[in-house]
This record gives structure tokens, sequence and C-alpha cells, in this order.
């Protein structure tokens, strides 16, 4: 298993011009023929080597003519002396046989396929590669009956029938694209229609497609649709450029959704929705991946990547614009949160892991294993700094130029960072380090305030540490957004500070009185921040930060230092305690009128235990968790009243945020006393909508109780029919607070509603338990390992993609005792020692090992 290095690029010799598909949809007798039109734009080269996976080779033919060839493991060698030819290849298929879902493979009875990154050379031998870019013709046979719907890319041409009660349908797409955005939909459905007229009104047929008896679940994905395709419009000078677009939703899926030209594959959990099934999360989360998908039409499609190492190119920019999407059409102070929290609780997490990587990664064994949240969420906060330094308006004018441009190619983050800088005139060749860096710059801060001179002072200095794959590190470009407040709250001095070097002195003059800093504000950057921030100006942060989302982070900063000074309790064998400030402050917010209910509940999520780990070098589990739970019951009890009071009144206000500030509460509630579950117990029983019974369910979910059984159980009747509903009630077992948990988790795997097979299902159970009950992941006696490993070892033939990406909290052992790193270890080693591991998993499990 050999790596692929971004320094070894070359354009290809040979390309497709010209594809015409048809497939011939007859289960495990599947066929496909596709005719290439190649060209070859290097006469030295007289080979032609095609990628290929996993199918069965009839016939390869030459303008016509059989000829020789060699079949490799994945590659197909044809010898091709010639400047322009076509190729035929005709191979066969099995489908259903397929359980890694990539390439064409069946969910629940529909044909459909996965093609990114390199699944269409499971499809037919082809150049699998994005800057490939060919005009596709497809031609679609199956029987009708069973399938009549069958769909692909771009404009519907033409479909008739055919004998033995069979038919077929032609599309053709008129955008050259490469392989990775082809896709086919063969299968039984309901369908909602509807119809955007577009700013230049050209009328575009919108078609939501779902499994039998879902239809009234697809119409928020539709809404969020037209909505998506306003938004471009508006936001971002960009129109829809087909007569249709179509969102299938299957069950069985890998990722989120897939943005195929005209023809987005969705995993069903982004598509279905009801009040009685799904939460207001569940509301939102559809909505920013519908604008994701269709945001990827420009930013992806239109404009795409010339290698794998620059998906960033498409993907870190598609997630600023759906963040910017959700944050225009609902809070952007939450929005912000729920980014950054992705950044401190995961990303950071990456970069001290064994698989660190920047943005742009510089080597690959396994494509899959990067669509990470550095190159998602870190090239996100990376394209949000441009912004930043650029405005809104210099940014449009970069996007415009980068359209301009490069509309209709494959190319590279140097380009899009090129468009940039040259449509704005600002400087960005020390901030182009953020693609090639990998790592998490620490940002130390240190003030000085001179009352005589009215002058405040700021000496900030970088440094990142090394990563696993990178030792030497530069300083980089930091956009530092700043502001200074006024002992009586009132803001004096906003603004963005350039931090280039690795230590800067910034002077402030005419400073009347000694501020309060809030640093970084906005997370305007993607580092860790290194401020001795006191009590007191933490509070007075909390208290009157201009920014919504500088008053969370000084409440988490609040709420981590007191967990820090309890750790410290516990190892010192002393008491621990909450400074009365920190339960006033927090009443403060409980009692705000003014602020934002959806604001006041996030900050009363606290950090979590993995978010806390993220924040040290090293960390001793058991007393972490012991000194979290401790300062949250302090809190809770101190705030009972208003925690109550603010209950009550939220209880029937209907709004999402009510709603989560409400459960937020409740599940505060059940941490001061049991005699609080009866407002568990009467939520649940008057529930309306989901939300509210799963905040009844997850304000439960600390310990085992007679009611959470009863309740689980009624939820388990009501639901057992509906796999997307039931994966809510999987990840309640999974992250349940009581050490009975994974045994439970071991039978659960017998349950009628989970299966291996379904990744939603598999994420639902072993990855939430993995990944959000670190407590009873990281048992002692190493069974929570033992649990995660065997169904690694499952899933390494039936679904490599899934098994390496429920990886991730094991090969990130580093900061765990000796203990739990050797058993962590000797868990990895099991999987490195299996025959036929795949190449997902090696690539993990080897770089953790190392
Ligand atoms: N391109 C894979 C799915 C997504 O990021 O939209
Ligand atoms: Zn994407």
């Amino acid at each position: 298993i050999k790596a692929k290095y971004l320094k070894d690029y070359l354009s290809p010799a040979f390309t497709i011009t010209h594809l015409d598909l048809s497939f011939d949809l007859a289960g495990p007798n599947t066929q496909v023929t596709a005719k290439s039109q190649v060209v070859r734009h290097d006469d030295e080269q007289t080979t032609l080597v095609l990628d290929g996976d996993s199918m069965k080779l009839i016939s390869v033919k030459i303008n016509g003519a059989e000829v020789n060839y060699t079949q490799g493991e994945t590659t197909l060698t044809i010898e091709a002396d010639l400047n322009a030819f076509e190729l035929e290849i005709v191979n066969q298929l099995d489908p259903e046989a397929n359980s890694s879902l990539e390439g064409l493979y069946m969910s629940d009875g529909a044909y459909c396929t996965q093609c990114e990154a390199e699944g269409f050379r499971r499809i037919t031998y082809f150049l699998d590669r994005p800057d490939v870019l060919a005009i596709y013709s497809v031609r679609i046979e199956a029987d009708k009956v069973a399938f009549p719907y069958l769909l692909s890319n771009g404009n519907f041409m033409d479909q008739g029938d055919l004998e033995g009660g069979r038919h077929f349908v032609q599309w053709q797409d008129p955008f050259p694209k490469p392989a990775y955005l082809f896709a086919l939909v063969a299968g039984d459905f309901d369908l909602l229609e509807d119809e955007f007229i577009t700013r230049s009104k050209r009328p575009v047929k919108l078609q939501v497609f779902v499994d039998k008896g879902n239809l009234h679940k697809s119409h928020h994905a539709m809404a969020s649709l037209k909505k998506s395709m306003a938004w471009d419009e508006s936001r971002f000078d960009l129109e829809y450029d087909l007569d249709i677009y179509m969102i299938v939703a299957v069950d069985f899926f890998n990722m989120g959704a897939m943005e195929n030209k005209g023809l987005n594959v969705f995993n069903t959990k982004y598509v279905l929705a009801d009040i009685d099934s799904a939460t207001d999360d569940d509301y939102h989360g559809i909505e920013a991946v519908v604008g994701h998908e269709y945001f990827h039409n420009w930013t992806g499609n239109r404009v795409t990547c010339r290698d794998w190492f620059q998906l960033s190119l498409k993907e870190g920019l598609t997630v600023f614009r759906d963040q910017e999407f959700s944050s225009d059409l609902g809070s952007r102070a939450v929005n912000r949160i729920h980014a950054i929290k992705v950044i401190k609780n995961q990303q950071f997490a990456e970069d001290s892991g064994p698989m660190a990587h920047p943005i742009r990664p510089e080597s690959v064994i396994e494509m899959n294993n990067f669509y990470t949240v550095t190159v998602y969420n870190k090239g996100a906060e990376v394209i949000r700094m441009m912004h930043t330094l650029l405005g809104e308006s210099g940014f449009q004018a970069g996007m415009k130029l980068y359209f301009e441009r490069h509309d209709g190619q494959a190319v590279t983050c140097d380009d899009f960072t090129a468009a940039m800088q040259d449509a704005s005139s600002v400087d960005l060749s020390q901030f182009i380090l953020w693609y090639s860096q990998s790592g998490t710059p620490i940002v130390s801060v240190k003030e000085r305030y001179d009352e005589q001179k009215a002058q405040y002072s700021l000496l900030i200095e970088q440094f990142t540490p090394a990563t696993a794959d990178q030792t030497e590190k530069a300083a980089l470009h930091i956009p530092f957004d700043l502001e200074l407040i006024s002992p009586n709250g009132d803001s004096m001095l906003t603004e963005v500070l350039n931090v280039k070097s690795a230590s800067e002195e910034f002077v402030f003059d005419n400073i009347a009185h000694k501020p309060t800093p809030s640093l970084l504000q906005n997370f305007s950057a993607p580092v860790k921040l290194d401020f001795d921030y006191s009590v007191e100006q933490l509070v007075h942060l909390m208290r009157f930060a201009s920014s919504e989302v500088a008053r969370w982070e000084a409440s988490v900063a609040l709420f981590s230092q007191s967990i820090w000074a309890n750790v410290e309790n516990l190892n010192a064998k002393q008491a621990m305690h909450v400074d009365l400030r920190l339960t006033d402050a927090y009443r403060g917010i409980l009692l705000s009128e003014s602020l934002d209910p959806a604001l006041v509940a996030e900050i009363l999520t606290f950090p979590s235990v993995s978010a806390l780990i993220e924040q040290v070098s090293s960390v001793e589990l058991d007393i972490l968790a012991t000194a979290r739970d401790f300062v949250i019951e302090e809190l809770a009890s101190a705030c009972e009243d208003e925690l109550l009071t603010r209950y009550r009144e939220l209880v029937n206000i209907d709004s999402s945020a009510a709603r989560s500030l409400k459960n937020a509460c409740l599940l505060l509630l059940q941490r001061v006393s049991d005699q609080h579950q009866d407002h568990a117990k009467l939520q649940y029983e008057l529930a309306v909508n989901m939300t509210d019974s799963l905040g009844a369910l997850q304000a439960l979910n600390g310990a085992e109780s007679a009611l959470r059984s009863e309740l689980m159980a009624d939820y388990e009747t009501k639901w057992l029919e509906t796999p997307l509903v039931m994966d809510k009630w999987l990840t309640l077992q999974a992250t349940l607070g009581a050490d009975t948990c994974l045994e439970r988790l071991e039978a659960l795997t017998e349950h009628a509603s989970f299966s291996f097979s379904n990744p939603n299902r598999v994420r639902s159970l072993v990855g939430a338990f993995a990944a959000a009950n670190l407590v009873q992941f990281h048992r002692h006696d190493g069974k929570g390992y033992d649990f995660l490993t065997d169904t690694i070892i499952k899933l390494n033939k039936l679904n490599p993609q899934v098994a390496a990406r429920l990886i991730t909290p094991l090969i990130q052992f580093k900061k765990f005792d000796i203990h739990r790193q050797n058993l962590m270890k000797a868990s990895l080693a099991r999987i490195l020692a299996l025959p036929e591991l795949s190449s997902d998993l090696y690539e993990k499990v080897s770089k953790a090992l190392d």
C-alpha cells in the first residue's frame, strides 16, 4: 500500500472529452457499456492506463476493433498510439453484493451511486481523476415496475418502453464534469415536485425523491432548496444552470450527501423531517446540508479540483458558504458557536493526533480518509479569515474573478487565493501558508497598561508545535479581532490586528482606563488563545462584550478555569469548590431578558469532556470527569430556582430557541435532584414535537432510572418501524452515563433496529459511544476499546470507509494515561494484524502505531 504525493502531480497524457454510458440494470448481471472519446496530449505516450476496481471486464475495443490489454488489480492498460479515438469498454457488476457503498450499489431496493472520491472506477474503467472533464450522455434500462424512475445527471432527453416489461431513459449533462460527479438512481419513490424561477426568469423543475410513504417528510428539504437557490443569487450572484434539480434520499449512505451535477444523492438523515420525528437540530441540519450541496453547483462542480489534494478548494469554500447561508437565515452567533465547537473539540484533536495534515494534504494513501474536519472545517476557517481580511465586497470581487478565470476548469487552491489577492490587492503571500502548514498555532497574549501615558499594549506571540506530519513551522498571518471594553462596560475600540511575526507588540493610545480585552473575537483565526484572564475580566466580558460569541467564549473560559482548579484540588486531596462569582455570573445569564434564549442555552451547555481534554496536553480522565460533574452540579444547585422559573416560562413557547433553552434547563435540573424527573416525564408525555420528546430523554440519560427505562421502552414501541427515529434511541443508549452502558450496547447489536451494513445505524450506536461517551468508552478494563475494535474488524471488509471513520477516538490516545494508552495500542495492533486490511484502516492504524 503506497502513498501518493501532491508534488508528483502530472497533467494527464490522455483525456476523455465525451462519455456515452449505457446501463443495463439486471441485478448481479448488470452490464455497463462505456464509449469514451479519448484525446492524446502527449505524442510520446502510447499506453493508456485506466482506473478500475471490483468489476468483471467483458470487452475492450478501439474504434470498433478488439484490442489487447493488460488488467492489473486496479488498472487496465491499453496500447493506444493514436491522437484521438473511440474506446468502448463493456463490463459487468453486481450492485447487490456491493456493501462498501462506493460505486453502484443498492439501498433498500433502489440502485444508486456514490463516486466521490474514487468510486467511478467501480462502475467502469476510466480516467478517474478530477482533472479529466467530459460531457456525459447516459442511457439507463431496467424493469419498469420495480424501477419506474431512472435518473442521471443533467437534462432529460428521451424515454421509452422496451420488451420484457423493461423501459429506458436517456439523460444528457451539457456541462463537462469529472467522473466523481456522475450519478445514477433507479427505483420506486414518492416524489415531491416544485419549481424555482431564477432571477433571469428561467424555470427550474425541482424534485425530491423519498422512500414510499415519506412524502410528508420531504417538504422541509424542498423549502430549504428553494431558499438556497434564492440565497446564492442574492449573496453570491450565482444562478442555477440546468432545467432540473433532483434530490434523492437513500438510507444506505456513507456520507451526509453528494453534490452530483443536477442529481444530488442524500442520506435520508438530511432530507426526511416532520415535527413528530425530527428535532429542531435536524431541521437546521437539513437546511445546511441541502444548502451545502446546492452551493457546490458553483464551488465544486462548475469549478472543480485539479487533484484530490485540493479538496479544500471546494469543501472549505462550500462549508464557509453553507455557514453563511445558515447565519443569514438564522442566528449568526449560534451558528458561529457551533462552527467554533467543531474546530476546538474535533479539529484541534486531529492536529495533535497521528493523522495531522494541512488543509491541503501533501500525501495520501486513501483519499476517503481526508474528508476530515481539517479539510472541511478548518478549510472553512481559512476562507473565513480571507473574508475577514478582504471584507465582504473584496471577497465577492475575488469570487467573481475566480469564476471569470476558471469556470469549466479543474484548478488548485493557489488559483483561488490568486483570484482573491488580485481582485482585492490584499497581500496574501504569507497568508497562503495556512494551506500548507498543519497544526494549531498557540497565540499567547500579555497585556500592559500605563495609566500615566493612557497607553495600553498587547504583546502577541505565536508558536505552532510540531505535528506528526511536519516538524518545521513558520509564523502565520493571523487576523486577530479585538475589542477593548471600559470598566463601565462601554466599547472603547474594535480592530482586526494583522499578526504576522512570532512576536509583536501592539500599542493603543488614549486609553483612559485599563480596559478588559476581548481577544480573538468571533474566533477570528483557528488558534489556541493563551491569555491569563482573571475571573473579574471573564465576568465582565460575559456581561459587556459586544459580540455574543465573545460572551459565550468568556463563559467557556470561566467554566474551564473552575474545572482545572478542581482537578488540582482533587490531585492535592483537597475539597472541591466553585467560586461564588461563577454561580453569580451564570445566574445573571439565566435572569437576562435581553439575551437570545438560544445563546443562553449554548452558555448553559457546558464544555464536554472532549472539549476540555483539548485544553491540556495530558489528562487523567476520571479526575477530570469528577471535577466536571461537581462543577455542573454546584452551578445547577445554586441556580435551581432560576432554572425552574426559566423552564416553566418556556414550556409552551413555540420557537426553537425557547426549546433549546428549556431543554438545557431541564437537563441541569436533573443534576440537582431526582425530584425534577417529574418535569421530564410530563414533557415527554405532553410533547407535540421530537425536540421536546428527545429533550426529556436526554435529560434523563445521565443515569439509569425506572423512569428512563419506562420512557425508552415507550419510544421504542412507538418508533420501531422508523429507522431514522430509532437512530436517536440507539444514540441515547450509547451515551447513557452509567456503567451498564456497554453491556446494553453489546446486546443492542442484535436489535431489530440495528444493522452493521447500514452506516447510519453503526454511527448512531458505535460511533456515538466512542466519540460522545468518553467515560464509558475509556473504561479502565478496556472493554470499551474491545467493543469498538470488534466493530471495526467486522466492517473492515463490509464497509472500509465507515470502519476508518469510526477509529478516530482510538488513534487519538496520546493524552491518556499509560494504562489506557497501552490498551488502545493493543487494540490497534489487533487491527493492523488483520489479513486483507483495507487501505483506509491501514493508513490510520499504521500512522498511529508509528
Ligand atoms: N463532496 C462530498 C459531500 C460534500 O461535501 O458535499
Ligand atoms: Zn461538500
